[in-house]
């Protein structure tokens, strides 16, 4: 299943050289996303909601390293699992900026959604940004400019659609909570409800419910919240991931967007995992980690350790 696999990377470089070819299939899986959200019966606006028991592999921060995706996937014979649908990935955004590959990166993620779109959620990293909240810095409106001139403007636009569609929040119902950043911290201890909570009663969802879950970072010794040095969303303490697992019923926060020597890192009591799933510049993390978890096994949120892996 190694050639399915290389096939598909070869299809990723085709479509990267073709930039027709590439706003094709990011007006493709812009329309299936949003046929998903109208129609899909595990979606609630900017959710997705996954089956309580599976093998769930999720993957954080790519920022453009197309090795270290390629890498996980032949490792875990992914492409054969997706085809006999034994595995569901969930990747946590970020896909774009900072590497060197980034066109390629975020095509393979596209292609994996056209081809598996049951068994593949891709989430929204703030670096898939609401034209609101630009992050900074943000290379890759330039690198479609580099690699296809004057087209590459209107490919960004093109991108900023499919953007907007990506889902920002994924709940394995009874046992993980999956976002980019983190939980929000406003007005916690107001809500009753997780849908009013993630503003996943409406769509588009409030601005500065999104802004936080693109953005938050957990921090220890804090109960709620306490602006981010980031300069957007906040950091959230141990309080608001106590409020965010009981309000959506769930074991763990699974999240990406902060860099972590080890590839990841453990907060709020081993509540909290930080997945960071790339190499090289400009943050030099020794390893890249990301998780396999089979939530059939039970108890499997004991030893949380477990079921992460470093590369
Ligand atoms: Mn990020």
């Amino acid at each position: 299943m190694l050639n399915a696999l290389s096939s598909l990377i070869r299809q990723a470089e085709l479509v990267r050289t073709n930039p027709a070819r590439l706003r094709e299939l990011v007006e493709e899986v812009t329309s299936l996303l949003a046929d998903e959200r109208r129609e899909s019966s595990n979606r609630l606006n900017g959710g997705v909601l996954l089956p309580s028991k599976g093998r769930y592999l999720i993957i954080g921060d790519l920022h453009g390293d197309l090795d270290t995706l390629e890498e996980i996937l032949e490792k875990n014979d992914v492409i054969r699992r997706l085809d006999e649908k034994r595995i569901n990935i969930v990747f946590l955004g970020d896909y774009i900026d900072r590497g060197n590959r980034q066109i390629e990166t975020i095509t393979l993620v596209m292609l994996l959604k056209k081809h598996y779109p049951e068994n593949t959620v891709l989430l929204r990293g703030n670096h898939e940004p609401p034209k609101e909240l630009p992050p900074y810095p943000h290379d890759f409106p330039y690198v479609l400019k580099v690699q296809y001139g004057i087209e590459g403007w209107e490919l960004y636009n093109t991108f900023t659609k499919l953007f907007d569609e990506l889902p920002y929040v994924a709940i394995v119902e009874g046992e993980m909570l999956l976002m980019h950043g983190g939980p929000p911290t406003n007005n916690i201890n107001n809500v009753d409800s997780y849908k009013e909570y993630l503003s996943l009663d409406t769509f588009p969802p409030r601005l500065e419910v999104l802004e936080e879950i693109l953005w938050n970072d957990p921090a220890e010794h804090i109960e709620y919240n306490t602006p981010s040095p980031r300069g957007a969303g906040y950091l959230f303490g141990y309080k608001v991931t106590e409020k965010a697992l009981n309000l959506t019923n769930t074991k763990i926060i699974v999240r990406g967007h902060e860099p972590a020597n080890e590839g990841y890192k453990l907060n709020h009591n081993g509540r909290v995992v930080t997945l960071f799933t790339r190499h090289g510049p400009p943050y030099f993390n020794e390893k890249a980690a990301y998780m396999v978890v089979d939530t059939r096994v039970l108890n499997w949120h004991r030893d949380i350790e477990e079921w992460i892996r470093q590369i």
